[in-house]
């Protein structure tokens, strides 16, 4: 078994906090102690931002060239290192070594892109009503961030908060989840590595008490948070209240319309990527199947077929196709969810049962369930696991109506041939995100990035739009 990490605080450039009460385990052999961790408090994100405060002045006003080439710097060291990190991340969060490997090189390009965006900020010249008078608009940093980041994509999720955050000027204070600390310890090293001045980024690691604290904290001028919907509504509020700027990504009910002239095959690879790959524990997963008549039976013989063949088991065997839940409590609610379908008419066509492995890991089989209903507990509520549902219909205009029948709205997907049909669903489809012939789940690092209704909440994420976030406008009036 491999060594288990002893973790601290970054704050102020030191790490600190010897006492380490908290454990993250390994979801795929639970007897694996990933690491020890701190138990934030308050105090300790007091500390954290009176050293991100302290850093504000010199980092705010260096030249976007010195904040550009520590992003590089950090990207070029993550890319090297992306085995080795990528395999901490999978053994502490549980997705496969292929789809660790992967976010870490995600994570590697996302601070290479903001690298090139802090050196691409730019203003507007507009003319005046009135004459000899000139304004210039022009973007400048807000502050201190807190960053509240998800366990499901340890790496990829505080790099893109993140890096913006430090390329457009401002310093931040990030409370990884508590599941994976380890794995975003990693990234907030490298970036000290590459030469980040001390207090540019610090990091508390602790529970929700440390969450709270952040977003309640005068010294703390936006939060980005990444979750679940009723913890972002709660963090919305505390930062409305003392009015600091606040952006959060929150949950998917993520519709998949499969229709009668879609190619079967890649309707089959596209619901078998975005349901379950990374063990359905994305906010972009496809749990919703909505299947036309006509290819509807072929479509679920064919998908099951390949669920079947599906490998579970630990992460880092590269055998494995589906690695396990991230807890027992994420497990269950899977198991949960399975149950509740049953119960509402639902029929398991694949699924539903427990792997046995020969080691004590949190597995859920993946799990296809047929003739269900929009309206059904498992079609309106997000589950976050290996579990799909199909939802069979008539028509395009009855798919559009029930893709659209849920709270959240974060992406949405439809495999056709038909441009008529595509084109449409993308005008009409209520989500932030659309596919036409992709999996939901998967998206691009340099593009905007976010939902509608109860999926997101403030302005965008990722891509040339995180400026909007990261950034304040001043409207500068001159007369000469
Ligand atoms: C992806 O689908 O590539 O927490 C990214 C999540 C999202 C990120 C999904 N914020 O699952």
């Amino acid at each position: 078994m491999a060594d288990t990490l002893e973790l601290s605080h970054w704050i102020n450039g030191e790490k600190v906090g010897g006492d380490r009460p908290a454990e993250s385990l390994n979801p795929s052999d639970t007897r694996d102690v990933v690491a020890r961790t701190p138990d934030g408090t308050p105090a300790d994100v007091d500390a954290a931002v009176q050293a991100a405060r302290a850093a504000f002045p010199a980092w705010s006003e260096a030249s976007p060239e010195v904040r550009s080439d520590i992003l590089d710097r950090a990207s070029n060291l993550l890319m090297e290192r992306r085995e080795q990190v990528g395999r901490l991340l999978s053994r502490e969060e549980g997705k496969t070594l292929a789809e660790g490997i992967g976010e870490t090189a995600r994570a590697a390009r996302i601070l290479k892109y903001f690298a090139g965006e802090a050196l691409r900020l730019h203003g507007q010249n507009l003319m005046s009503v009135r004459p000899g008078v000139e304004i210039q608009t022009y973007r400048q940093p807000v502050g201190v961030f807190g960053l509240i980041t998800p366990w499901n994509f340890p790496i990829a999720i505080p790099a893109w908060k993140a890096a913006p955050a430090l390329a457009f000027g401002n310093t931040v204070v990030i409370k990884p989840a508590g599941p994976t600390p380890a794995t975003a310890e990693a990234l907030v090293a490298i970036l000290h590595e590459a030469g980040l001045p001390r207090g540019v980024l610090n990091m508390v690691i602790g529970r929700g008490g440390v969450g709270q604290a952040i977003v309640d904290h005068p010294g703390v001028d936006g939060v980005s948070f990444t979750g679940s919907q009723g913890v972002g509504a709660g963090v919305a509020m505390g930062a409305a209240k003392r009015q600091a700027r606040v952006q959060l990504e929150m949950g998917g009910k993520n519709p998949l319309i499969v229709l009668d002239d879609a190619d079967l095959d890649r309707a089959v690879a596209i619901a078998l990527d975005g349901s379950f790959f990374a063990t359905g524990q994305r906010c972009t997963a496809s749990s919703r199947l909505i299947v036309q008549d006509g290819i509807h039976d072929r479509f679920v013989a064919a998908l099951a077929e390949k669920l079947r063949g599906l490998k579970v088991g630990d992460a880092l065997d590269p055998e494995t196709n589906i690695g396990p839940a991230v807890s027992e409590d994420q497990r269950e609610t899977s198991y949960r969810y399975i149950q509740v379908a049953l119960e509402d008419g639902g029929r398991v066509i694949t699924g539903g049962d427990r792997p046995q492995l020969d080691k004590p890991g949190w597995y859920v089989r993946p799990t296809l369930i047929a003739d269900t209903a929009a309206s059904m507990r498992i079609n309106q509520e997000e589950v976050f696991g290996p579990v799909a549902s199909t939802i069979r219909v008539s028509s395009y205009e009855e798919a559009l109506e029930i893709a659209n029948g849920v709270e959240f709205g974060l992406s949405a997907g439809i495999v056709t041939s038909s441009l008529k049909h595509a084109r449409d669903f993308q005008r009409r489809a209520r989500a932030g995100m659309v596919m036409v012939n992709l999996p939901t789940a998967g998206v691009d690092y340099h593009v905007p990035f976010g939902g509608t209704k109860k999926s997101s909440y403030g302005p965008r994420e990722q891509g040339f739009l995180a400026a909007d976030f990261f950034t304040q406008t001043k409207t500068a009036y001159s007369w000469s």
